[in-house]
């Protein structure tokens, strides 16, 4: 692994997505660097539009590019609206990274997902299982697209000499997630489901598929944390997987989010709806041999992501 140091100080920074729960948790991250946080707001930009792209980066004059701009959802808005999310994504990343070579930007770090890895990955998936065998049918379009994102980066750096990296996050959650019952991911829709239960009293909450599915949670805050720390410290061509470690059940999750929210009733399983990939927990040792270890236990995230909800969804519609 080829440790670099890139120095943030005095640099012109783009998060590009920072409206977005990724993008917004690192321009935060950001302002604890003394650095120039640069952003273009989507009526001023469009990342769709690649001449657009390349004259604003080429205006901008930028040091260093986040490209935390994507298009996202959960497992029902991942396999009910593909096109959107394989074609959005892979314009969206094409311009952007194409342009930063085209400009000249110093340095560049893409996210990716954690759901680029084949469905039976062997667990924890380690950096290498890219690639190994066939996705998950419920997200392979937005897999496709994270794919061809990380080899865009190795290829400029390939045949251009760009210090382009990328890092693959494990689940998020967070501030700034998108609380939407029917396109959210799990940990902003049981949030909401279990809130307006303890609201109406109800006794049960209904979880999608069977409960039994294990995923790893990363809270937002230290993902903006290792994507700074990745972008200052790392330069090669393998993307470094971004997580805990650590995985838990569906079930477990919604049971610790009714724990915090107050809630004791019981769930049921609406066995319609898919379960996805069986087991998704990353082997994120490559990032802790480079330092870095998330800070923020499972429950106090939960805690503070439950707060922003009720403070910023639930209060500003009351
Ligand atoms: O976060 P999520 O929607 O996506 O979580 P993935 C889906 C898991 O939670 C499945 C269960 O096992 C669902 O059956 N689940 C239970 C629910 N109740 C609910 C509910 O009310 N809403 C939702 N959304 N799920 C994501 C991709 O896959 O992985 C993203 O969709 C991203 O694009 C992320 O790549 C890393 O974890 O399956």
């Amino acid at each position: 692994m080829a440790v670099s140091s890139f120095d943030l100080t005095g640099k012109r920074v783009w998060v590009a997505g920072h409206r977005g729960m990724a993008g917004a948790a690192i321009a935060r991250r950001l302002r604890r660097e003394n650095c120039e946080i640069v952003t273009a707001d989507r009526n001023d930009l469009d990342l769709l539009r690649q001449a657009d792209v390349h004259g604003w980066v080429a205006d901008t004059k930028i040091d260093a590019v986040f490209l935390a701009a994507a298009t996202v959802g959960g497992i029902m808005a991942n396999a009910t609206r593909p096109a959107e999310f394989l074609y959005e994504n892979l314009v969206i990343e094409t311009n952007v990274i194409h342009a930063a070579k085209s400009a000249g930007v110093k340095k560049l770090l893409f996210l990716g997902s954690s759901c680029i890895y084949p469905r039976m990955a062997e667990q924890p998936m380690r950096e290498e299982a890219l690639l190994t065998g066939a996705l998950e049918p419920t997200n392979e379009w937005y897999a496709i697209a994270k794919i061809a994102g990380i080899k865009l980066c190795a290829a400029f750096r390939r045949q251009y000499g760009c210090d382009f990296v990328s890092v693959m996050p494990t689940n998020l959650f967070g501030p700034g997630d998108r609380y939407d019952a029917e396109n959210g991911h799990v940990v902003a829709a049981l949030i909401m489901k279990i809130h307006a239960a303890k609201r109406s009293s109800s006794a049960t909450v209904e979880l999608w598929g069977t409960g039994t599915p294990k995923r790893e949670f990363l809270f937002t805050e230290d993902l903006a944390d290792a994507c700074v720390f990745v972008l200052k410290n790392y330069s090669d061509e393998l993307f470094l997987n971004v997580g805990t470690g650590r995985d838990m059940t569906i079930l477990e999750l919604a049971e610790s989010i009714a724990r915090v929210a107050g809630w004791n009733g019981t769930f049921v399983f609406d066995r319609s709806k898919p379960d996805g990939m069986p087991r998704k927990v990353m082997d994120v040792s490559r990032l802790h041999a480079l330092g870095w270890n998330a800070q923020t236990s499972f429950d106090e995230g939960i805690k503070q992501a439950y707060e922003w909800y009720l403070a910023n969804v639930v209060d500003r519609a009351a």
